[in-house]
């Protein structure tokens, strides 16, 4: 690979780049012990250190000088994350610390590490497989419980394993194809075509493709814009969501002219919840404004909630609004008067939210809602287009099977469904896709 040289020492801060009380910088490479030694006051107990050992001392700059104290965590080649000899240094977390420890790293033949650098050798040394790798990505990204869980299920190897029980499956029929195939046809007698088994693999393979979307929007999160009349109950509704009063909530007309927007989960799934000012004819410049970005957030979103003021018999409802699929109805003050027409809810007893609830999980992605976290689900689209390749050659395959068409075709379709098999787990990886993989990852992982 180009931009990545695996052969030399690397270096990164693994923790935020702000003040903080520690900071933790990792070092990875073959003589990275012998290179730190240099700028460490206790170099003979840091080159005669066991696998696994903390050690304390001093970062030592120009002359000598004491920069920080630390505590170094040793690991010695073939253990640790990525299998090289690496060092974790925790230092005080101040920006002054970190920049004069890592320029002195420089000084000492390291070099700082790329994005996902540390990952890509722990990828390359067979610490983990490619679905591993992606779900250190996942883990560190994850914006909720759900998504985490699920993350770390696939860290653990939980996809990996079933990739490679589907594996096994079409390596077992491309086996029972290929003793066919090696024999000239009437030698073989009782040849049966293994269809149960790729049927079976293809439908497994066909569940776990589905579960993109699930995975995408525990990952990803929806985008749900409150929507509605002017004293409706948006901003106590997006209040309440949040569990805090972020919004002023108002009896007085136009009282939200912009739009405000904050993260909150609903069910575990991460939502980006949009207050909107009123939907409302008025002369007022700011609040016509404040319409007009409303008109756009609800082009963008995912799911509208528009609200109508439950109390108000007046309230004119807005069908172009209603009539959009991503828009769920929803009446406001039940706890005053309880309209049957559709969703009621209140914001101050918080009757109906769980209906609401239901219709905004209905709305969003999938539809599916995920009851715990060792569900196996993918996230990556890389895995999902991957997926989808090996169903489509497995299809190609049993077509071609009822067409009677000769073996050693059906064979090629069933190597295509193995190798997009084995490009999930990183068996068989181009550099481009690499790049691609470990470019997205933060600097330090
Ligand atoms: N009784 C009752 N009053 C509510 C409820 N939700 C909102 N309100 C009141 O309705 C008024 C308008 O609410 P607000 O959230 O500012 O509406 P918005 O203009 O749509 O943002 C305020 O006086 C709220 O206290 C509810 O569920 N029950
Ligand atoms: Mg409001």
């Amino acid at each position: 690979m180009e931009t990545y040289n695996t052969d030399d020492i690397i270096f990164a801060l693994a923790t935020g780049w702000n003040q903080s009380a520690l900071a933790v910088i990792r070092i990875s490479g073959k003589g990275a012990i012998k290179a730190l030694s240099s700028c460490f006051s206790r170099p003979k107990s840091l080159l005669n250190c066991k696998n696994a050992t903390l050690l304390h001392g001093y970062i030592l700059g120009e002359n000598n000088h004491k920069i920080d104290e630390v505590v170094l965590s040793v690991n010695l080649e073939g253990h640790g994350y990525t299998k090289e000899e690496a060092v974790e240094i925790t230092s005080h977390g101040s920006l002054a610390v970190i920049t004069a420890i890592m320029q002195e790293l420089a000084k000492h033949g390291m070099r700082q590490a790329k994005g996902g650098e540390f990952t890509l050798r722990a990828f390359l040394n067979g610490a983990m497989d490619l679905t591993q790798a992606e779900a250190v990505h996942e883990l560190v990204t994850s914006q909720s419980q759900m998504e985490r869980g699920l993350a770390l299920g696939r860290l653990e190897g939980a996809l990996h394993k079933r990739i490679e029980s589907l594996k096994q499956n079409l390596l077992q029929a491309m086996a029972t194809i290929e003793v066919q195939l090696d024999y000239a046809e009437d030698e073989v007698e009782d040849f049966d075509f293994p269809k149960d088994l790729i049927e079976d693999t293809k439908k497994a393979i066909e569940d776990l493709s589905n579960t993109y979307e699930t995975g995408r929007l525990y990952s990803q999160g929806v985008k749900i814009v409150l929507a509605g009349s002017t004293n409706a109950g948006k901003s106590s509704l997006f209040n309440l969501l949040l569990k805090q009063k972020r919004a002023i909530v108002s009896d007085i007309k136009g009282t939200t002219r912009d739009y405000i927007e904050a993260q909150t989960t609903i069910r575990s799934i991460p939502v980006r919840l949009f207050d909107t000012a009123g939907l409302r004819d008025s002369n007022d410049l700011i609040e016509n404004e404040g319409i007009k970005r409303t008109k756009e957030l609800i082009d963008i979103c995912d799911v509208i909630i528009y609200l109508v003021d439950g109390v108000d018999e007046d309230t004119i409802i807005d069908r172009t609004i209603v009539d959009n699929p991503k828009t769920i109805l929803a009446y406001t003050k039940r706890d005053i008067k309880h309209r049957k027409e559709a969703i009621s809810i209140s914001t101050i007893t918080g009757e109906g939210l769980d209906l609401l609830f239901d219709a905004i999980i209905e709305k969003s992605a999938s539809g599916i809602e995920i009851s715990d976290d060792s569900t196996l689900v993918i996230e990556s689209s890389r895995q999902h287009q991957l997926l989808e390749e090996a169903k489509e050659a497995l299809t190609n395959a049993l077509e071609l099977e009822k067409l009677d068409i000769g073996l050693d075709i059906i064979a090629v379709e069933l190597n295509s469904a193995i190798t997009s098999l084995g490009g999930l787990t990183g068996e068989i990886t181009s550099d481009d896709i690499l790049e691609k993989i470990f470019g997205g990852f933060c600097v330090g992982k």
